[in-house]
């Protein structure tokens, strides 16, 4: 049976064992982070547990305060990034979790106490910037004190990446964090979705081929399937859904992606455009407001018959725009532009 602390009486014992582990962080060094966030402890004195009722509901991590999470008995195994919001990059935070019973043979027997520590990427970049200043090789300096090679048992430890459920942790952060389990795997953890309006058990909330995860992450909109408004739906645009503009897709976000003048489905004219033959002002078309105009016209995602190519400005390749092509052939009377 998996062991749990949830009970008030549980924390106080959890409380001790929490301030040895606070005492090993400050050994990381003076200025680490850890020391600059225990100080701002001693004056506000917070301290804070989410449940595993929190967590697998969603809930926001506090900044500047301890804090201990369980990670709900339901979920299986779940990334780092997911269950903190996928912010490593941009927060600082550290971590620590307590080994559980199937842990007892395993133990990491170099450190100074049990368990395993887990470090955002921003919080591992900091950490190594101030040890290779502080490391750095001074010629005149005793062999023996000569910089020490930054591994994971130095000041960067990072033991953790993929949490279990019913691991018991504790974390400090400098800024808030979505904490929350994925259900439905789409990458947004039941925080997030919460944030986003979206469906915490449906991956694809608006049906338009981007999970949710993914949605966030490119800056489309998750509850509409065409982002840009373009005739194209955003997983059409991006065919092969990894959240990124390749060059040969066209933009979700952009309703013209080759900046040709027509858009990459097939839209409403909103202004009155006038097109002449040549520079004294004869020979003129207006291209009327409310007229559709656009390349990939059947909105399939692929350049049929009749069609432009919206990823390339020239689709003939001979150096003239799909747009002046498409006013030439107006002006010249022809129907089937
Ligand atoms: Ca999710
Ligand atoms: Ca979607
Ligand atoms: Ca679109
Ligand atoms: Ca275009």
């Amino acid at each position: 049976m998996k062991h749990k602390i949830s009970s008030a009486g549980g924390l106080t014992g959890l409380s001790l064992a929490i301030a040895v582990v606070i005492v090993c962080g400050v050994s990381f060094g003076p200025s680490s982070m850890q020391a600059r966030l225990i100080e701002q402890q001693k004056t506000t004195g917070d301290w804070r547990t989410l449940s595993e009722l929190d967590v697998g509901s969603g809930s926001t991590i506090p900044s500047g305060r301890h804090v201990f999470f369980h990670v709900p008995s339901q979920v299986d195994t779940i990334d780092r990034e997911v269950l903190l919001g996928g912010r490593g990059t941009q927060v600082l935070y550290w971590g620590y979790c307590f080994p559980g019973e199937n842990d007892a043979g395993n133990l990491p027997q170099s450190v100074g106490f049990p368990g395993k520590i887990f470090l955002s990427e921003a919080e591992r970049a900091r950490r190594k910037a101030i040890a290779q200043r502080q490391n750095a090789f001074m010629p005149f300096r005793p062999l023996s004190a000569q910089p020490q090679r930054l591994t994971e048992e130095g000041p960067i430890r990072h033991q953790l990446d993929t949490f279990r459920g019913g691991m018991t942790c504790y974390i400090m952060t400098d800024k808030p964090l979505p904490i929350g389990i994925d259900s439905d795997n789409d990458g947004l953890n039941s925080q997030l979705e919460r944030e986003h309006n979206t469906n915490p058990q449906i991956a694809d909330t608006d049906e338009d081929g981007l999970s949710d995860g993914i949605e966030v992450r490119m800056g489309t909109n998750t509850g509409r399937r065409d982002t840009d408004g373009d005739g194209l739906i955003d997983g059409i645009e991006d065919a092969n859904h990894n959240g990124r503009f390749d060059g040969d897709e066209t933009d979700p976000r952009n309703i013209d992606s080759d900046g040709d003048s027509l858009c990459d489905g097939f839209c409403h004219v909103f202004k009155v455009r006038k097109m002449c033959k040549d520079n004294k002002g004869t020979q003129c078309i207006d291209i009327p407001y409310g007229q559709m105009l656009g390349e990939d016209k059947n909105f399939n995602g692929k350049v049929d018959k009749g069609e432009t190519d919206p990823r390339k400005p020239s689709t003939s390749g001979d150096g003239i725009n799909d747009d002046v092509r498409f006013y030439k052939c107006l002006l010249d009377g022809k129907k089937d532009c």
